[in-house]
């Protein structure tokens, strides 16, 4: 395939309700979208991706502007260069560029779309995934108070997802997690994430989650602390499991054999794009450590391409891949639907959804067309 144009589509799509974590409120999904226009033997395709970059950098380094800026100046220029682009070679094409995984991440999985495209394959097929659906877990936001926090997770229970996570910071933790349990007991999956908002000083406090069976603790040290959560980990009970430290399949490799990760949250946008998520899926199997599937709040595209990832035997734990109305009124794909506490695998060549042009004009708020230099 040779890459003949790169459109990237800005957008910001409404939540139903607010998303609170430790590091940021978020009122609307901000992200931008990869058209990519391949020239092939079997004559123009499109693929598309999605970047998972925030608006400001206080989850990861990258940024919406700084995920433009990479594509724009470094890594369509070095794409536009290769004759015969595959997914599987966009990575080492873009290895001399230090960092940007979530952009380059973006600009894999729109190769590999238009690949799978090309051989009229499913992601699924292609990965090798091994169920037709995948449980869906619910990541819930920070409420104002332990009653709202009852409250909005008793919902989530209602509609019937599998597994409950919580994001928690200092002050908003343990009060809030011995509600829970009080309130609907020990028999459903519950864990919480900390999104890097506490330090080995508190480690005290943090084993005091240790009564409450969770299922995992999620993150609670910071991105480059992972010899600190192996410290943190021989102290509690909760199993460790990491997010933001994840950040390529060599941290991985690091984290696990210094005892940091009992579990890996593994998100494809934060370790450089779907195929080194899974390298690291497969390094944890052989490992005998459990990963399960992260969510960036993802659109209904990363959201089918991560819910077909989550069918690779190894996802053993329930996955941040809730349904399309957890997030939005509407999305900008056909939506993902949770039913019975599972989101069924995607069959349809791709990812098994496009992008609905209507829906893209009415959350797009700006677009740049990158074309070869000649
Ligand atoms: O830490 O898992 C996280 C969303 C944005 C940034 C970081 C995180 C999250 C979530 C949302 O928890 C999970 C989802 O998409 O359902
Ligand atoms: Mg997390």
């Amino acid at each position: 395939m040779k890459l003949k144009s790169l459109t990237l589509h800005q957008v910001s799509i409404p939540l139903v309700t607010p998303f609170e974590t430790s590091f940021m409120r978020e009122t609307e999904k901000d992200c931008y979208l990869v058209e990519a226009r391949f020239d092939t033997p079997a004559g123009e395709i499109t693929g598309w991706g999605e970047s998972v970059t925030m608006i400001s950098p206080l989850y990861s380094p990258e940024y919406v502007a700084s995920g433009i800026d990479v594509t724009r100046r470094w890594l369509a220029p070095i794409l536009f260069g290769v004759d015969d682009l595959t997914a599987e070679t966009v990575s080492w094409h873009l290895r001399h560029v230090v960092g940007h995984p979530m952009a380059k991440s973006a600009l894999e999985m729109a190769v590999l779309e238009a690949q799978l495209k090309l051989h009229g394959q499913s992601f699924k097929e292609y990965l090798g995934g091994v169920v037709d659906t995948v449980p869906s877990g619910v990541s819930v936001g920070i409420q104002d108070s332990v009653e709202e926090t009852v409250k909005v997770i008793g919902g989530y229970l209602d509609e019937g997802y599998a597994r409950i996570k919580l994001k928690i910071k200092p002050g908003k933790d343990i009060a809030e997690v011995a509600a829970v349990r009080r309130a609907f007991g020990d028999d459903f999956g519950f864990q919480v994430d900390a999104n890097a908002a506490y330090t080995l000083v508190d480690s005290a406090h943090l084993r005091r989650l240790d009564e409450y069976g969770l299922l995992l603790i999620e993150q609670p040290l910071g991105e480059a602390d992972i010899r600190q959560h192996s410290e943190l980990a021989k102290l509690m009970e909760t199993p460790m499991c990491l997010d933001e430290s994840i950040v390529s399949a060599e941290a991985a490799a690091d984290a696990i054999s210094l005892g940091a990760a009992a579990v890996i949250n593994i998100k494809p946008g934060r370790v450089g794009g779907y195929l080194e998520a899974k390298k690291i899926h497969d390094l944890a199997a052989a490992h005998g450590v459990a990963v399960w599937h992260g969510g960036m709040v993802e659109t209904g595209l990363a959201r089918a391409a991560n819910a077909s990832m989550a069918s690779l035997p190894g996802f053993t734990l329930p996955g941040d891949i809730s349904g399309s109305s957890r997030f939005f009124h509407e999305d900008i794909t056909e939506e993902i639907v949770m039913h019975d506490g599972v989101v069924d695998v995607p069959t349809g060549v791709g990812f098994g959804v496009s992008i609905d042009p209507g829906k893209l004009e009415k959350f797009r708020t700006d677009s740049l067309e990158i074309l070869p230099q000649r």
